[in-house]
């Protein structure tokens, strides 16, 4: 998914087939491939840092601990038809994402009677994945196009992909950032396309807005009757690093570090690292480029969902990095989380320092603050609604490349966050803006620690306030 202008090169692989197809018979073929499988565990020297399998109950949303559901036509204040003229409405509506019992995540695409269409797109919640340094990062689905082709395919756009963390809050830092297309396809063609898009837009190193492509035909059954493994590695424990993108384990495509100039492969590096996305998408530059025709077409048949049976996330090599912070003076806190959380109010930090604000409203705020600290704000009141955002007014001067995650952590600094955002330069030290991540539901008293992570040592980012919102 190209995220900004729309695609200008990928065009004209593919024709309509108007006619023969068109009468064709609908004819049962039994599914040779299992439609679920457990997630493989990992092979000889991978460790799994994520994983999903997508085993809840049929009708459920997938579990909002891993996953931000977008809705709408746009991030807030990010482009509009997210970037690529797509035209559908993302939903949470269980019609559209569900998970169906049977081990599947399913995102389908529905028309109403008024023609507009529906759909949904889903971003883990993490924005750190990235290879531990000297080792490599594996991102794997396995997945099911949507089982339509011909005429009845002509607008349908699953993908499954990756953008730099920095992209979250931001919208507006693409391509630079980087993005993985780790699996995406148009209009029901058996070919599985795996780009990387990086630099400046248009042009630039990637070629955009192409980006840098491979592509080939799904290996046995077609990539629409069958589920097929999509994997993405990043490997930095081979000189030149490299990106590789395979289909069932047959690599197809590979951009090397030396193939772009340092400053391009450190921008799309250097940052807290991915987040992983799936959507299916109707309408819009690719679709529209490699038909030659503006999609949907009249014979599109909504409601062909894509399956994805797990998405799963490995690491080798490299070290963890455990973080030790000091901690200083405690102080009674409270407050409810729904009113406004002065920074600077903490009970508990470490690395954390107060420093007037020129933000409105004046004050203190925190910061700068870098990779392992953290600060806590004790016995913080959800009460019996459920908090389900956070928001937090943030500032950063850090340099370009430097970035780092604002997560929020309930009752332990070792526990999961429950939500977090990326940040990188927002134009100065007091520069400041709102950023809004989901967290999982939360209810009842907690201690919230703001934890500050980074793949670089330099401080990344400094805060003003934080609440939440039901
Ligand atoms: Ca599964």
């Amino acid at each position: 998914m190209s995220v900004t202008s729309p695609h200008t090169s990928r065009r004209s692989r593919w024709k309509i087939a108007l006619g023969s197809a068109l009468g064709a018979a609908l004819i049962a073929v039994p599914l040779t491939i299992p439609a679920s499988a457990a997630v493989p565990p990992p092979p000889s020297g991978w460790t799994t840092v994520f994983t999903d399998d997508f085993t809840g109950a049929a009708g459920s949303l997938p579990s909002s601990a891993n996953w931000i559901i977008d809705t709408g036509h746009a991030y807030p204040g990010g482009p509009a038809n997210w970037g690529t003229g797509e035209i559908q409405n993302y939903t949470a509506n269980p019609a559209n994402l569900a998970q169906d019992g049977a081990g599947n995540l399913r995102i389908t695409p529905l028309r109403d009677g008024a023609g507009n269409w529906t759909s949904a797109r889903i971003e883990t919640q993490r924005t750190n994945f990235k290879p531990p340094a000297g080792g490599a990062l594996r991102i794997e689905g396995r997945i099911q196009m949507p089982n339509v082709t011909g005429a009845a395919a002509l607008g349908y756009w699953p993908a499954f992909w990756a953008l730099g963390s920095p992209y979250r809050g931001n919208y507006w830092n693409w391509p630079a950032v980087g993005e993985f297309d780790i699996m995406e396809n148009v209009n029901g063609i058996n070919t599985v396309w795996g780009v990387l898009h990086c630099g400046v837009n248009p042009g630039g190193p990637c070629d955009e807005t192409t980006g840098l492509v491979g592509s080939r035909t799904c290996p046995g059954a077609s990539c629409q009757s069958a589920f097929h493994t999509y994997t993405f590695e990043w490997d930095t424990s081979v000189s030149p690093n490299v990106f590789r993108w395979l289909v069932d384990g047959q690599q197809f495509h590979s951009v090397g570090q030396n193939q772009v100039d340092a400053t391009t492969w450190a921008n799309m590096t250097n940052h807290a690292g991915y987040f992983v996305l799936l959507n299916v998408a109707i309408g819009g530059a690719f679709p529209n480029n490699n038909s030659g025709t503006t999609a949907p077409g009249p014979g599109i048949v909504p409601g062909h969902p894509m399956l994805v049976d797990y998405v799963t996330v490995l690491t080798r090599g490299g070290g963890t990095t455990p973080t030790t912070p000091t901690t200083t003076t405690a102080s009674p806190g409270g407050g409810s989380a729904y009113g406004t959380i002065q920074a600077e109010s903490y009970g508990q930090a470490a690395g954390i320092a107060k420093q007037a604000t020129s933000d409105s409203g004046g004050g203190q705020n925190i910061g700068p603050a870098g990779n392992g600290d953290w600060a806590l704000y004790p016995g913080i009141d959800f009460g019996t609604q459920t908090g389900r955002q956070f928001q937090a007014r943030v500032a950063s001067g850090a340099a370009g490349g430097v970035s780092g995650l604002v997560e929020v952590r309930l009752d332990s600094r070792s526990n999961p966050p429950v939500g977090s955002f990326a940040v990188a330069n927002t134009g100065g030290w007091q520069s400041w803006r709102t950023i809004p991540a989901n967290i999982s539901g939360v209810t009842g008293k907690h201690d919230v620690y703001l934890t500050f992570t980074s793949g670089q040592p330099a401080d990344f980012v400094s805060v003003n306030w934080f609440t939440f919102t039901s």
